[in-house]
């Protein structure tokens, strides 16, 4: 039997190819691969950097579907079931919406891959495959489950080793597509089998993608324990809470961290408040003054994350947190436009109030880009939301702003390696906000729109 796994871009132009360059090793899928049968032929493809080649003969593809790509993924399966192979779907977008999912592929599996996947290849031998597995999702996420790295050579991945200690976090974000997914919990592997994992593969440079690495203060403790004697460098993302425990801090650091990807979401209480983002209530009304000053402290390398188009968000409020990331010199942020994912609290109270545009299935429009509005929002237009967010990300990876936010002594000037990084992916993300910008959501055909042909 031959698997053959499939990453799916955001989309892609039909005779040329849009190479994602600051594309990541897929972990779903080699945990995917991780989990078959070692007499099952597996290779992947990668349609962030290669064609996906449908003649190739399989038997099955396996394909991981997040919202964002679903459009893709769906034309991607259609390839595939033309030439008579089956086609099983899973992620982020066939929990949320499994019904839609399902009628796109063969089969599709809600939750986890982990409990049920090895029954599903059983299943599929046999001919039996069911349309639809829902997953009981496991107390003990990836229990003495290894991904298999080997899939992931000669794709041109960065040098950064994608690994999980947990799943889930405990808070319940408006807009939080992982909370739904986790309903609202966090579950976490043994530490023994993370570093396990990290023994078994040659980076000392680790990217932990958890959605939340300190949810637990005790539990992320004992990992950053068990970290301490392998000298590795990692990063992650976690919540500002983790601030007010020194000890935890103190092991993070100690244990090679480098830095997190932190939800600021925004500067303004009242929009805090909105999104019901816990974890910064005490800090927005200060405008993060003591929590900065102590990620300084630590040494560590902030990429702020911040959503914009709240209901308490204006053109000018949206500019004012850009001006806010670039003075407090963060090492990279991101302007993400508030987006109604699937089954979040945020799409159906839009959903209530008659804001979402695209009759709500944004991600399925053909007309949709890729940061571009899908809600109306209170204060401004969707067009001029669309805008402010693209001039926010434009003006924070500007030349000057990279050069002014470098003069950061003690987090991006704080050693020779720090700098090194800085150097190199600022500009690469630089690139990333111009390439993604507008994008058009599956495949696309030769013909430029008229908007496209102007920016020509
Ligand atoms: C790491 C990460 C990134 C990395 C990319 C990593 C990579 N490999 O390319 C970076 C930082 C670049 C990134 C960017 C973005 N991300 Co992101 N990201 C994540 C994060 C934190 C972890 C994903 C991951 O690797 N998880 C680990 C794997 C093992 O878990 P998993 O994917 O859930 O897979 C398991 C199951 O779902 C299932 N499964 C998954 N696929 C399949 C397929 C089959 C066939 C089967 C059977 C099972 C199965 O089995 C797996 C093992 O149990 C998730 C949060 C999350 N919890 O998923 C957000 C998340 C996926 N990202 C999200 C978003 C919105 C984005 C951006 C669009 C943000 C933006 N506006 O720019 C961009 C788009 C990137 C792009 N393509 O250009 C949202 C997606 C929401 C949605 N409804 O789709 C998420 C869920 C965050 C959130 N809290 O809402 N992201
Ligand atoms: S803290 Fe982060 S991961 Fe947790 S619910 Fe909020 S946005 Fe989601």
């Amino acid at each position: 039997m031959k698997l053959t796994l499939i990453k799916p871009n955001i989309g892609r132009r039909e005779h040329s190819l849009y190479v994602d360059e600051a594309r990541m090793e897929p972990l779903q899928l080699g945990i995917l691969a991780g989990l078959t049968p070692p007499e099952v032929e597996v290779v992947l493809y990668d349609d962030r950097v290669e064609k996906i080649p449908y003649d190739e003969p399989t038997d099955l593809a396996a394909i991981t579907v997040e919202t964002f790509t679903a459009r893709r993924a769906y034309e991607i399966s259609a390839g595939f079931r033309k030439r008579g192979a089956k086609v099983v779907m899973g992620g982020m977008h066939a929990m949320l919406l499994p019904e839609e999912v399902e009628e796109h592929c063969d089969c599709v599996i809600v939750g986890d891959a982990e409990p049920v996947w090895k029954t599903v290849i059983d299943d599929f031998r046999a001919g039996k495959m069911k349309r639809r597995y829902d997953v009981v999702q496991p107390l003990c996420p990836q229990e003495n489950v290894f991904p298999r790295r080997d899939i992931f050579e000669g794709k041109g991945y960065l040098p950064i080793t994608l690994l999980q200690f947990s799943r889930g976090c405990s808070h319940s974000c408006q807009f939080c597509a992982s909370s739904v997914y986790f309903k609202a919990r966090h579950y976490c592997r043994p530490v023994e089998d993370v570093i396990r994992e990290i023994r078994l593969q040659k980076r000392k440079l680790l990217f932990f993608v958890d959605d939340n690495i300190v949810c637990s203060h005790e539990k992320a403790k004992e990992l950053f324990r068990a970290l301490i004697p392998l000298k590795i460098h990692w990063v992650s993302q976690g919540s500002l809470d983790m601030l007010k425990d020194p000890e935890l801090m103190e092991l993070m650091v100690k244990s090679g961290c480098l830095g997190l990807v932190i939800g600021f979401e925004s500067i303004s209480p009242e929009c805090i408040a909105q999104m019901n983002k816990n974890t910064n209530r005490d800090g927005a009304g200060s405008l993060y003054a003591k929590e900065i000053e102590k990620l300084r402290s630590w040494g560590l390398q902030t990429w702020a994350a911040f959503t914009v188009g709240h209901d308490g968000d204006t053109i000018e409020s949206v500019r004012a947190t850009c001006d806010f990331a670039i003075r407090n010199k963060f090492t990279f942020a991101a302007f993400n436009i508030l987006m109604p994912y699937p089954n979040t609290p945020l799409y159906r109270k839009l959903e209530r109030e008659g804001r979402l545009l695209y009759g709500g299935k944004w991600w399925l429009d053909e007309n949709y880009r890729f940061n571009y509005a899908a809600i109306v929002p209170k204060n401004m237009t969707p067009e001029e939301l669309t805008e402010i967010s693209f001039d926010c990300r434009r003006r924070f990876n500007s030349p000057l702003s990279i050069f002014l936010r470098a003069l950061e002594p003690r987090t991006n000037l704080r050693t020779p390696y720090r700098f090194m990084t800085y150097l190199i992916y600022n500009p690469l993300f630089r690139k990333e906000v111009f390439k993604k910008q507008g994008m058009r959501f599956g495949l696309e055909s030769g013909k430029k729109t008229g908007e496209e042909r102007e920016k020509c």
